[in-house]
């Protein structure tokens, strides 16, 4: 049941603009920058923020996508990290700034930064979320949100994003 519009494909796409602008503006630049998406909703994501890049700098970012829906402490890990661009990830010294649709808990960022530093040492790791919706059972923050979504433990953000659903809009659903 649909509790709550929180975002239409506008104010999406006005987020993701901006979040690409602080990046820049945090990092002084483009330079050593890496991007990561996480996953499903991330990837999507992680592509449209190099675009904005590109468009302000000139300069298209590396980017990669993360899988690490096997990688978590409360699912088993089986499996392992899936990088699935043709190359390994190049993160040593790098800024990697991770990308992901909603932060909750803190549990997928947490196995991501493991992945990541298993591929090397980047010199800092960044977060950019469209959603925080609260409920951390880890220390970790974002660096860049789109938007803050109070939210209820039994409660489910839904994000719809136009390359895996066909149309963009962030919802709360129960
Ligand atoms: P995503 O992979 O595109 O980010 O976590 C797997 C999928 O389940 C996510 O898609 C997310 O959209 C969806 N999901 C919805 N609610 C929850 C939730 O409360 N926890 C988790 N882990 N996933 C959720
Ligand atoms: P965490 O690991 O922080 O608990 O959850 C973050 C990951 O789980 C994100 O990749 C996100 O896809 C998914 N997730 C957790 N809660 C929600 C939610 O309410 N809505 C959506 N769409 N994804 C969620
Ligand atoms: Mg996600």
């Amino acid at each position: 049941k649909t509790k709550a519009f929180i975002m239409d494909e506008k104010s999406i796409k006005r987020a993701l603009t901006r979040i690409s602008h602080e990046i820049i503006e945090r990092n002084k630049g483009i330079e050593n920058l890496v991007i990561v998406g996480i996953k499903s909703r991330g990837v999507p994501m992680a592509k449209r923020i190099v675009s904005i890049i590109k468009d302000i700098e000139g300069e298209t970012v590396p980017y990669y996508s993360l899988d690490i829906s096997m990688y978590r402490d409360d699912v088993n890990n089986v499996g392992s990290i899936n990088i699935n661009e043709e190359s390994e990830m190049d993160v040593k010294d790098k800024v990697v700034i991770l990308i992901d649709d909603v932060l909750f808990t803190g549990r997928t960022v947490r196995a991501a930064m493991d992945a990541i530093i298993d591929q090397g040492r980047p010199r800092k790791i960044e977060l950019a979320v469209l959603i925080d919706r609260g409920h951390r059972e880890l220390p970790i923050r974002a660096d860049f949100v789109g938007k803050n979504v109070p939210t209820s433990r039994n409660e489910r953000v839904t994000v719809h994003i136009e390359e895996l659903d066909g149309l963009n809009q962030v919802l709360i659903q129960e």
